[in-house]
């Protein structure tokens, strides 16, 4: 079988959770990447059995997560980290949950993974419109929303099986003015999307009814991408999604 790991992960609202359910639904190992932050209630929510209802596979089984690591995308090794989120009191609890850490435990574990999914963002001034957008709140959006992906992929690369894939998710925010969606948010959608090379767009489609009612429409948004495709024969693509009511749309007021 394939092995998964899926970045983005909190609680049962989001496309993560879907996508990992659809992946494990078609047999695969499910591993986990949740924000630092998140963790303690992520994971005892899920020992409780709060998620059990929405663990619920197609043929009755629940969705079995062999793992979940600490993750905080927008720092690639200890040595990025500065002193405050070192010392903080969420952090401090967890550890290996750089990028590159993260990487490292995840070989030691299980030697290679076959599916990354990259399903995170962060906009800190996503209420803001572009215009009032600090650099701070602009080049953390970018942080977190597009880099995450080049450095989760350049770490994960070296351990990911030949013909393995990995996918992320975009909004159309990217390509048009959507009101509403500011802070360098729909900057960041950009440059995932110029990164991915994306050529196709599935416009105003929920990509949770794609991915599980019908699994070979997929093939209308898979792109093969740059250097990824080439070297190491991963494909690299990016969905454009549609509405989900997870906690960050909620945050955003979508
Ligand atoms: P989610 O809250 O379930 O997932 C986001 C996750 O990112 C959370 O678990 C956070 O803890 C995690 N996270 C944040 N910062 C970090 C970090 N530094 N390191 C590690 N993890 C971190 O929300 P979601 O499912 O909406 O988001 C998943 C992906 O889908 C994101 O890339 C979204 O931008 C993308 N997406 C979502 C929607 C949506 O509707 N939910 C849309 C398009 C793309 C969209 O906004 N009409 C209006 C809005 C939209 C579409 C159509």
């Amino acid at each position: 079988g394939k092995r998964a790991f899926i970045a983005g992960i909190a609680d049962d609202n989001g496309y993560g959770w879907a996508i990992a359910k659809s992946l494990a639904a078609a047999g695969a190992e499910i591993l986990v990447g949740t924000w630092v932050p998140a963790l303690n209630i992520f994971e005892s929510s899920l020992r409780r059995g709060k998620f059990d209802e929405s663990r619920v596979l197609p043929d009755g089984s629940l969705m079995e997560i062999t793992k979940v690591y600490p993750m905080d995308a927008v720092f690639d090794g200890p040595e990025d980290v500065p002193e405050d989120i070192k010392t903080n009191k969420r952090y401090a609890g967890s550890s290996n949950w750089t990028v590159k850490e993260l990487v490292e435990s995840v070989k030691q574990d299980f030697g290679s993974i076959d599916i990354l999914v990259h399903s995170l963002a962060n906009g800190p001034e996503v209420a803001k419109p572009l215009l009032e957008t600090s650099r701070f709140g602009y080049l953390a959006a970018i942080s977190a929303s597009s880099y995450s992906f080049i450095s989760l992929l350049q770490n994960f690369l070296p351990i990911m099986n030949p013909g393995g894939a990995t996918i992320s998710l975009t909004y159309i925010a990217a390509e048009r003015t959507i009101p509403g969606y500011g802070g360098g948010m729909s900057s960041a959608k950009a440059a995932l999307e110029s990164d991915t090379r994306m050529q196709l767009t599935v416009l105003g489609l929920n990509i949770v009814d794609i991915i599980c009612m019908h699994p070979h429409s997929c093939v209308l948004i898979q792109v093969l991408a740059f250097e990824a495709g080439r070297k190491h024969k991963i494909r690299v693509n990016t969905i454009s999604a549609g509405p989900l009511r997870s906690r960050a749309a909620k945050a955003i007021g979508f």
